[in-house]
């Protein structure tokens, strides 16, 4: 690991130092009680946010019902279509401010910020709007016993009011991922970010607003889960569906409060996620890929990986190898083009992402490498920064094996055959995504479709088709979303039957 120590000036985006709004019924408001956003970089304060009051989210929903009933249900499927690639235009003129606000709140790299966070911003308004325009619906001819002949087509409508929930890891990727497609097929939406990250979010209002889309069919409000926002939204008897990206146990709270007004509910929750390297993959390849879904983003994208499984011939040079890798890795300013890694999301997540290290190391694992907190000797003390961590050595029951740490960390254990190695992979309460790594084409496609997870990657790791199925199995989610699975999940088909003789 190399901490660079040269301090660099954290350069706040230009609009930035107020108090970040709400977004409802087309105006930006303020409820007067605000919380601190917090850079994870260095603990600096980087503004206040107003928190949303409950009657704030009822003006929200009212607002939502009153687009449903207006403007924004009478445009077109093309117009639609239209004003959702003018969001993503409009994020893509003010590119570098999105990029420097999801830096500022994450502490994530320039190079992963505005290479995958923001273009992927976009990229979701534009793929979805083409996919809902061109969408077709099922028709049936139909003809009974008795002769009679009818047609039967569905008509796709929009669900209402859809509350989105994201979470503060790729706080603009995830919250577009779902708020795209939902209003891409017409409903309208109230999104709730992360209180960590509720920059990019404001960004967003703005965006669509200067595109002119209709008051109440997008609308933005900030705050917390329980006995706030989140909770608000969830129990809301006028909301009809919430998607959620976030911890499974939150997943499981929010259900309990839709419970009672029985809403439609699209679940994307946590991961425990194994990576399975066989003797015969391309074993520099392999070591490379394994690095990058262990550390990418500081361990906090809900796909990396935290079991590495080695087939034992190659398991000691894997270990040696990965944690060359680890070693080498820049952790630093995000600003700097060099920085590899960053610091976890805050002061709380590093104390948890820690507690598991201490833990690992009681439950008797060997350290290979990292386990601390890298020191630098300027600001960056004061942030939330842990060192790329591998252990060796668990019992596969050990919690620090079967409990997900979401930071830059991962147990590496050896297996004997392709069988115990696809037993140890789905030995887990999660079931995400998963890794394989070979070069045997058979034993690919004998082994992916034996994980119990939504998805598997090849020979490569988070190499994304927004058109494809994406979601978890087990703890870590209800549903799919992805192309014609999210348009699915965000509209009500309804069958209408024409009596033809
Ligand atoms: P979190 O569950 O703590 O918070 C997510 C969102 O839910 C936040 O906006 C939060 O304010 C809100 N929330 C919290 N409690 C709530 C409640 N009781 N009612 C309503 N809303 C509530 O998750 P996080 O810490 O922000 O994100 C990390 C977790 O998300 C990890 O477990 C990770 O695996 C998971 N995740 C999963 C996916 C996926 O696609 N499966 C993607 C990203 C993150
Ligand atoms: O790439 C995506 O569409 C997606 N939903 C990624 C989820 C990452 C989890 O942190």
């Amino acid at each position: 690991m190399t901490a660079r120590t040269t301090p660099q000036p954290f350069q706040q985006p230009p609009h930035f130092g107020g108090v970040l709004r709400n977004y409802v019924n087309g105006q930006f408001v303020e409820s007067g009680k605000c919380f601190d956003n917090i850079n994870p970089v260095d603990g600096s304060l980087i503004n206040q946010v107003s928190e949303a009051s409950r009657e704030m989210v009822d003006q929200a929903v009212m607002a939502a019902q009153a687009a449903l009933a207006g403007e924004w249900a009478a445009l077109s499927d093309n117009q639609r279509s239209a004003l959702m690639h003018k969001v993503a235009d409009g994020i893509e003129a003010r590119f570098d401010e999105f990029v420097a606000a999801e830096m500022a709140d994450t502490g994530k790299s320039l190079w992963q910020a505005s290479n995958i966070d923001i273009p992927r911003g976009a990229a979701n308004f534009r793929v979805f709007a083409d996919l809902a325009k061109t969408r077709s619906s099922e028709c049936f001819h139909t003809e009974t016993a008795d002769g009679q002949q009818a047609l039967n087509y569905a008509v796709n409508k929009p669900l209402g009011v859809v509350a989105v929930i994201a979470p503060w890891n790729l706080p603009m990727l995830l919250l577009t991922w779902k708020l795209a497609p939902a209003m891409a097929v017409g409903n309208a939406v109230i999104a709730k970010p992360s209180e960590d990250t509720p920059a990019t979010a404001t960004l967003l209002a703005e965006v669509m607003h200067d595109a002119g889309v209709p008051a109440g069919a997008f609308n933005l409000v900030h705050g917390f889960g329980p006995d706030s926002a989140g909770e608000f939204l969830s129990q809301h008897k006028d909301i009809d569906a919430v998607t959620f990206t976030g911890e499974s146990k939150t997943g499981s709270a929010i259900m309990k409060a839709a419970a009672d007004n029985v809403k439609a509910l699209s679940f994307e929750l946590g991961g425990k996620n194994a990576a399975i390297i066989f003797d015969d993959a391309d074993f520099d390849a392999a070591v490379e890929g394994t690095a990058k879904s262990v550390f990418t983003n500081g361990g906090q994208v809900c796909l990396c990986t935290e079991r590495v499984y080695v087939q034992r011939p190659v398991f000691e040079k894997f270990v040696q190898a990965l944690k060359q890798k680890a070693q080498a890795l820049n952790i630093g300013w995000p600003q700097d083009p060099d920085t590899d890694m960053g610091p976890l999301i805050s002061r709380a997540h590093q104390q948890k992402v820690l507690s598991y290290y201490q833990l690992a190391k009681d439950e008797g694992a060997k350290v290979v490498t990292g386990g601390g907190i890298p020191q630098f000797g300027d600001e960056r003390d004061n942030g939330a920064f842990v060192e790329p961590t591998i252990f060796t050595g668990l019992a596969e029951t050990a919690r620090s094996v079967k409990e997900e740490v979401f930071g830059p960390v991962c147990h590496i254990a050896p297996f004997d055959t392709e069988e115990q190695a696809i037993a140890m992979a789905n030995d887990s309460d999660y079931g995400l995504a998963a890794t394989v790594w070979t070069t045997s084409l058979q034993r690919a496609h004998r082994v992916a479709p034996k994980m119990e997870t939504g998805i598997v990657w090849v020979n490569t790791w988070y190499l994304r088709d927004l058109r494809t199925p994406f979601g978890g199995v087990k703890l870590s989610g209800i549903g799919r979303e992805g192309g014609v699975h999210s348009l699915s999940f965000y509209s009500e088909p309804m069958n209408i039957c024409i009596k033809l003789n």
